[in-house]
């Protein structure tokens, strides 16, 4: 069976963050490994507070985990610190760990920020490099680029300019043109555009399941562009199954 390791924030919801990612893992055939960066207090109406794991005993984790198993691919979602992203880089290269997807997450739907210090900067210079790939959204995008994102054009742009930090794809997620839900793929060779149609309403966790359903396909063995289609239709079809457990947003029912 093959492998996935998630390097995330836990959200007792379920909605994103580690979770929502084994949930991914399993939905699509892939085994499910998890190490918590950050727990955090929430519910479906938003994030209230945040509690990082003491680097030391982060970083015992994915060694515990990492000298045992070897997984086929990974995915990072909130890191939060610059310190925890250091150690995630540091682990990537001493278990020349292969396939790692990275969504720099950095708001919560509700507009909580899930980085703090120089963490995003830290994430460009030390992971980026390292990335088979990094799926920002057009607001993370623009964060990491300088670049005011208004049209596909400018996606196109910052797909550009973010892949000169290393990473081998680069996916810009989120772009609502017409009536479509637009995503930018770049490979340094070709723009691949993805499309498909917009769904109503507010959902959590659309970005992990996202990138954590690439993170299993690179697992299976798809190739990258194979991998963000399939990623794509299987976000669709969990927000058209989507469920309201709670008071505020939906959640993705993959
Ligand atoms: O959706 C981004 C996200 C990622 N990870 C965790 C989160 C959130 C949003 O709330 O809580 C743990």
């Amino acid at each position: 069976m093959r492998i996935a390791l998630t390097i995330a924030g836990s959200d007792p919801t379920g909605g994103a963050g580690l979770q929502a990612d084994l949930k991914t893992f399993k939905s699509m055939g892939v085994y499910g490994l998890s190490v918590p960066s950050v727990l955090t207090v929430q519910d479906t109406g938003g994030v209230f507070d945040i509690y990082e794991v003491p680097p030391s005993f982060f970083s015992a984790q994915l060694d515990a985990i990492l000298k045992d198993i070897s997984p086929d691919a990974i995915k990072t979602g909130m890191l939060y610190s610059p310190e925890i992203i250091r150690i995630v880089a540091q682990k990537i290269e001493l278990y020349s760990l292969k396939n790692l997807v990275i969504d720099p997450v950095t708001v919560s739907s509700g507009g909580v920020p899930l980085v703090k210090g120089e963490a995003l900067e830290t994430m460009k210079d030390y992971l980026f490099p390292l990335a088979r790939v990094i799926t920002p959204n057009i607001y993370e995008a623009s964060l990491l680029t300088g670049i005011n994102i208004d049209s596909e054009e400018d996606m196109k742009d910052a797909a550009v300019k973010l892949r000169e930090s290393g990473a081998e794809v680069v996916i810009i997620t989120g772009g609502h043109l017409y009536r479509f839900a637009t995503d930018i793929l770049w490979d340094g060779a070709e723009f691949l555009t993805l499309q498909s149609e917009r769904v109503g309403g507010e959902y959590h966790g659309t970005g992990c399941v996202f990138s954590s359903a690439i993170t299993a396909c690179l697992a299976l063995r798809y190739d990258v562009k194979e991998s963000a289609v399939r990623a794509k239709e299987f976000v669709l079809s969990a927000m058209k199954s989507a469920v309201s457990p709670g008071r505020g947003m939906r959640i993705l029912n993959n």
